[in-house]
C-alpha cells in the first residue's frame, strides 16, 4: 500500500465516497449528488474520490470492488437515500441478506445471502458514535441506526466490509443513510416527508470523513 506521509507525521489518505443512482419511483438520488460533489476535494490533505453505484444486487459487487482496487482507499463511506427519515443515519451493522426490491434490473430476491459463506453480519468500522456526536455538536440532526435494511444500502455496506476483512486491508468503512432534499420532498403528494438541504448533508458527510480520518490514524499509526 502506498502511503504518503507528510513531514508532520500526518498521513495523506484516500477516501472513497459512494452514492447510488436513482431507483424505484425516485428520479433523483441525493447520495449520488453528494458523492460526485465531493469527488476531487481534499480534507486535511487527504483526497476524496466520489463514485456512483448501480442499484443492482447483481452488479453492485463488481462496481464497488473495481473502485476499491483502483483507488486503494483507507476510508470507504457508502451513502444512500432513506426516504422519509428526518436525520443523518449512521448505520451500525450490515447483515448477510438480500430481501427487498425490485432493484433497477427488476430483480427481487427473497431471503438470499449476499455471500454464501460469509458471516451473518459485519459491524461498521468507522467510529459511528463519535461521528453522531460530532454531527450533533455541529447542529446537524443525526443518530445511530441498527439496521440498514435488506436492499442495496445494506448490500453495499456488507460487500465493502467483507472485502476489507477478507483482504485484510488497512481500511475502515461504514454506511450513512441520508434524507430527501427539500425539492424532492416538495414533489411528493399531499404531506411532504422530512428533508435536509443538500449543503447540510454535504457538511455532514465531510464531518464523518474527518472523524474517520482521525480514527484511522489512531488505529493504524500508533
Ligand atoms: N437507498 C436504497 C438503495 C439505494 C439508495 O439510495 C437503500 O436504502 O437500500
Amino acid at each position: 500500500m502506498t502511503l504518503n506521509i507528510l513531514l508532520n507525521g500526518v498521513v495523506k489518505m484516500r477516501v472513497l465516497v459512494t452514492g447510488f443512482e436513482p431507483y424505484g419511483k425516485e428520479n433523483y438520488n441525493p447520495s449520488k449528488e453528494i458523492a460526485l460533489k465531493l469527488d476531487g476535494k481534499e480534507i486535511n490533505g487527504s483526497k476524496i474520490f466520489g463514485a456512483e453505484m448501480p442499484v443492482s444486487y447483481r452488479r453492485i459487487r463488481e462496481a464497488l470492488i473495481t473502485k476499491i482496487e483502483e483507488i486503494k482507499p483507507q476510508i470507504v463511506i457508502n451513502l444512500g437515500l432513506a426516504p422519509g427519515v428526518s436525520y443523518i443515519r449512521v448505520e451500525r451493522v450490515a447483515i448477510n441478506i438480500m430481501d427487498a426490491g425490485p432493484d433497477n434490473d427488476g430483480y427481487r430476491p427473497i431471503d438470499k445471502p449476499i455471500e454464501l459463506n460469509g458471516p451473518p453480519a459485519y459491524f461498521a468500522t468507522i467510529p459511528i458514535k463519535k461521528i453522531v456526536k460530532e454531527l450533533k455538536e455541529n447542529g446537524i440532526p443525526a443518530a445511530i441506526s441498527n439496521s440498514a435494511g435488506t436492499f442495496l444500502c445494506n448490500c453495499i455496506m456488507y460487500h465493502t466490509l467483507h472485502y476489507i476483512s477478507t483482504k485484510k486491508l488497512k481500511a475502515i468503512s461504514g454506511f450513512i443513510h441520508i434524507p430527501y432534499i427539500p425539492r424532492q420532498a416538495a414533489e411528493k403528494e399531499r404531506y411532504p416527508p422530512p428533508s435536509l438541504p443538500l449543503t447540510l448533508i454535504e457538511r455532514a458527510v465531510k464531518i464523518a470523513i474527518k472523524t474517520s480520518l482521525d480514527s484511522w490514524n489512531e488505529k493504524f499509526m500508533k
